[in-house]
């Protein structure tokens, strides 16, 4: 299996986040990449490619323009406004304000395009963002192309950013931006199974209400788990949407007897939908070590999920998402490749 991957993720780094009411070093951190990108190296998981250069249009496909346009923009305004450190928000449009009003300063402009204060940016950050979605878009191509699998090592991750909206270390919705770039090279129908520890809010937030793509979401009930706000089991799409989305919550200390059968069955639904094309949303937080995570998933767990991918028989997509237990999240993102292709 081919990985692409970027080096201009690391300039996404020195973040900082709000954690239990303080500020701490940011999890979603360069060193996550370069383990992962070491373990398909010393695995020989197959070549590591550079990504092609995109202009932003598959982007606007998916997020709004305004705010595409708007997220270059942030770092050299947070400067020119004396600022430094993490551009960071405090201030939402929720209930009881107007979401519809761009306002003017940056410190506004945050707010207005995100849902948390979990999407920091630093000087590289946008560099970042772009090297992922191209990344992203250069692993689409080589499956459209012929390619039974290829690997996008995309950092940052995606799948907490909506059409017009930021947060949770996301910011281009990397899963959500390739299914359309499927679609519009002529896939009928393409599935998102997601099996981050998250619920990807923003990709149901962006499908719900179509039925060309399928999306398919293993998580932490988000009664107890980050977002909180999304990703109920009653949440199952609406209007030509209706029916594709799925949503499997799962408690905290969930292990892989329990989070194998949600899999299982997300699987037979995908099946049953007959897509041209997967995209998985690979997060590995559902580590039993993770540091902000809370199922039992193991090690030897990993290779079990890519072999139960590979099953569907039809062409497949990784696209990396969370996990932060960065000394194993190498065997972990690797492991499911190396199962998937059955070794
Ligand atoms: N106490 C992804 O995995 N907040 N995003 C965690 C920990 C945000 C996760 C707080 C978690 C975002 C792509
Ligand atoms: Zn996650």
């Amino acid at each position: 299996m081919k990985t692409v991957y970027s080096p201009l993720h690391a300039g996404h780094g020195g973040t900082m986040e709000l954690v239990a009411g303080e500020i701490v070093p940011g999890f979603e951190k360069p060193s996550r990449a370069e383990i992962i990108r070491a373990r398909v190296e010393s695995e020989k998981l197959g070549p590591v490619l550079p990504p092609r250069p995109h202009d932003l249009t598959a982007a606007k496909r998916i997020h709004r323009a305004d705010y595409i346009d708007f997220l270059p923009t942030v770092y050299p305004a947070w400067e020119a406004s004396g600022r430094t450190g993490s551009a960071l928000p405090f201030t939402w449009p929720t209930r009881g304000l107007r979401g519809d009003v761009p306002p003017e300063t940056i410190e506004a402009r945050l707010g207005f395009y995100s849902f948390d204060a979990g999407a920091p940016f630093v000087k590289g950050t946008w560099e970042a963002i772009k090297s992922s979605y191209e990344v992203a878009l250069t692993a689409a191509a080589l499956v459209k192309d012929g390619e039974r699998s290829a690997f996008a090592l995309c950092r940052p991750p995606g799948h907490h950013a909506g059409d017009a909206f930021m947060g949770g270390y996301c910011y281009i919705n990397n899963a959500a931006v390739v299914a359309q770039w499927f679609r519009d090279q002529g896939a009928a129908r393409v599935s998102i199974l997601d099996v981050d520890y998250h619920h990807g809010n923003g990709t149901q937030q962006i499908f719900y209400r179509r039925g060309d793509v399928q999306v398919l979401n293993l998580h932490g009930d988000p009664m107890t788990e980050y977002p909180f706000f999304l990703g109920h089991a009653d949440e199952k799409g609406e209007g030509e949407g209706e029916g594709f989305n799925v949503n499997y919550p799962m408690p905290f200390g969930t292990g892989f007897d329990v989070w194998g059968e949600a899999l299982e069955d997300a699987c037979r639904k995908l099946a049953a939908y007959a897509p041209d094309v997967v995209i998985v949303s690979l997060g590995v937080d559902t580590f039993e070590k993770d540091p902000i995570s809370q199922f039992k998933l193991k090690s030897s767990d990993y290779p079990a999920i890519g072999r139960r991918i590979a099953k569907l028989g039809l062409p497949t997509l990784f696209v990396m998402e969370g996990g932060y237990a960065v000394e194993e999240i190498g065997i972990n993102a690797v492991g499911v490749l190396t199962g998937f292709e059955g070794r």
